[in-house]
């Protein structure tokens, strides 16, 4: 549940970078004659050309969306240049995009305090540059003040074209009348302007960024004007802002809670929080959660920024949606072994770079089941210490994957019910690798460091499958971020045109800590105990039901065939 955080009482000045059209921008940058074409990242398979994952903002103009599949951004905007994601092992290869982000981390650490959020952004603190920038050149002193800033969005400021608006903007930066926090905003807005523009000097990739006095409002604002646009979040304008903000649309509220916002307290957009005290708030949600939805409402989070330039987790995912679901044993187990492989591979890179280990590996899957009553029982996660070595994850992950399966299907799991017997399809997997620390400095050799450690068990889930509870919306930063899955059900096995419901298949490095300390809960033994999962996303349920639709009459008695087939031999005690 999300934990509220008291705002300190000084100001601060926070800013969230995201890129734009991040994957299409580092295939311009490869393949330089395509920028200014109407372009987009695909996820290539042969049917119907492929699933989007990332479009410019040219052919966003035609409307092409992510949600396209490649024959229909061709209906829809014939000139668009499609480029093929790369391929590892089967699935998206995102080495890639993931080092393009890095480059850009490592100009904006410079900057602050910088926390790296996904595969392309990141948050920054940058109190302490606006407060010396205001004690030394405050803006009201400034006889020059770049185009890029002065293009800035100011919310809360009528907007003109032109001139004037500019020199609206011009007026609010340097007036001398302003109140602290809003000169420090102010301060705020030239830092970031000159760290895009040194971004895109550097990278040659245009970023927007939201500027604001907490993480919360930074990263709303972040998106609202896009691309290369900056939006700032001045105290005054916030009420405006969270009051017509669908409740959805807030990082976490995108799940079951936000639902029951909606459902239970007929609560549509962040503004209607403000009806409820927080004595009300916290009767319904508990008294941490109730106190963070009277403090969002009002716009306060004092969440601080993590100074982490490193990802906190490693995964390695993919989904199977509509008629790729897998229904048997061995092919789950060939695809565990292509994840594992992939994130073995940044395991070692990490371990060599950054001198860092994991210790909990993380299976997630998505499932359904052929028995109506039971389609909403959700995939369990696990979660068990981390052996390093490819063979041992990769036989780590699937003893999980048993186990979570044994579990999901119940006691009568393989038992014909009635005429009918049980199938299971799996429309998602993946593993990770979390609690990532640094080795201690002064550990003369890794290797004496793994044998002097108990975090590297010698022996794979002994007796330590432990249940995961998957994300609590304070634990994760993707989540907010809510996808329509109804294409991407019915497409077949992708890898990255995802939800970014959690867990996150197709990226599930973006931005998440799949196991957060909290989140794993200790089993003495390989009784798996049952703990309650936050939503393996809807997608799951979602795809089941289209799935269902589409598909499940012509191809259910093939899957009884296989799956059941297998399940009676091997998983059956
Ligand atoms: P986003 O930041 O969500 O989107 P974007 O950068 O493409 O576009 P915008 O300008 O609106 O920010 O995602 C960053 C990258 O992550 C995106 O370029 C591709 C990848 N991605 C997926 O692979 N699948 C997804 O479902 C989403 C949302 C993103
Ligand atoms: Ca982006
Ligand atoms: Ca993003």
């Amino acid at each position: 549940m999300p934990v509220a955080r008291p705002e300190t009482s000084d100001a601060r000045v926070i800013a969230h970078v995201d890129m734009d059209c991040f994957y299409v921008q580092v295939e311009q940058r490869k393949q330089p004659e395509l920028r200014g074409l109407p372009t987009a990242v695909v996820q290539y398979n042969e049917w119907q050309g492929g699933g989007l994952i990332a479009v410019s903002y040219e052919a966003r103009k035609c409307g092409v969306k992510r949600s396209m599949r490649g024959d229909e951004a061709k209906a829809a905007c014939p000139q668009i240049q499609l480029v093929q994601v790369p391929v590892a092992r089967g699935k998206a290869d995102l080495n890639l995009y993931r080092g393009a982000g890095s480059e850009v981390v490592s100009i904006l650490a410079k900057s602050g305090k910088c926390e790296r959020a996904s595969i392309d952004e990141v948050y920054l603190d940058l109190t302490d540059a606006a407060e010396s920038m205001l004690a030394d050149a405050p803006p009201e002193s400034l006889e020059l003040i770049d185009e890029e800033v002065l293009k800035s969005h100011i919310l809360g400021m009528s907007r003109e074209d032109g001139d004037d608006f500019k020199e609206n903007v011009r007026d609010w930066i340097c007036r001398k009348d302003a109140d602290r926090r809003d000169k420090l905003l102010s301060c705020g807005i030239i830092i970031v302007a000159e760290l895009r523009k040194q971004v895109l000097k550097e990278t040659e990739f245009t970023c927007s960024a939201g500027i604001a006095h907490n993480k919360m409002l930074a990263k709303l604002a972040s998106g609202m004007n896009k691309p290369a646009q900056q939006t700032v979040v001045p105290y005054s304008a916030v009420q405006e802002l969270l009051s017509s903000l669908p409740i959805k649309k807030m990082k976490q509220l995108g799940g079951k809670l936000g639902t029951s916002l909606q459902t239970d307290l007929g609560i549509d957009t962040v503004g209607d929080l403000l009806q409820y005290s927080e004595t009300k708030l916290q009767e319904h949600y508990g008294i941490n959660t109730g106190t963070w939805l009277w403090n969002i409402a009002r716009g306060i989070s004092g969440e601080e920024v993590q100074g982490r330039l490193l990802p906190k987790s490693h995964g390695s995912g993919k989904t199977f949606p509509g008629p790729r679901a897998l229904k048997s044993l061995s092919t789950v187990q060939h695809w565990l072994n292509q994840l594992s492989e992939e994130l073995s591979e940044r395991l070692s890179s990490d371990l060599e770079q950054n001198k860092r280990i994991a210790s909990t590996l993380t299976l997630h899957a998505s499932a359904f089941k052929s028995r109506d009553s039971d389609s909403h029982k959700k995939f369990p996660s696990k979660s068990c210490p981390l052996r390093y070595g490819v063979t041992k994850i990769q036989e780590d992950a699937f003893n999980l994957f048993q186990a979570a399966l044994r579990e999901y299907m119940g006691p009568f799991g393989s038992k014909p019910q009635g005429n009918k017997q049980e199938t299971w399809r799996i429309t998602g997997l993946s593993v990770s690798a979390s609690k990532i620390v640094d080795i201690p400095s002064g550990t003369s050799s890794i290797m004496r460091y793994f044998q002097s450690e108990s975090t590297v068990p010698s022996r794979s889930a002994d007796g330590c499958v432990q249940d995961h509870v998957a994300m609590t919306p304070s634990a994760s930063e993707g989540c907010s971020e809510q996808r329509s899955t109804e294409t991407q059900a019915a497409m077949p096995e992708e890898d990255t045109g995802v939800t970014y419901t959690l867990p996150n298949f197709e990226n599930p490095d973006k931005g998440i800590d799949p196991v957060s300390e909290k989140d794993v809960v200790s089993c003495p033994s390989n009784e798996a105990t049952h703990v309650s999962t936050q939503s393996e996303s809807n997608k799951g349920t979602q795809t089941n039901r289209i799935w269902r639709k589409m598909n499940y009459s012509k191809e259910k008695n093939r899957v009884r065939d296989l799956s059941l087939g297998l399940m009676h031999k091997k998983l059956l005690p």
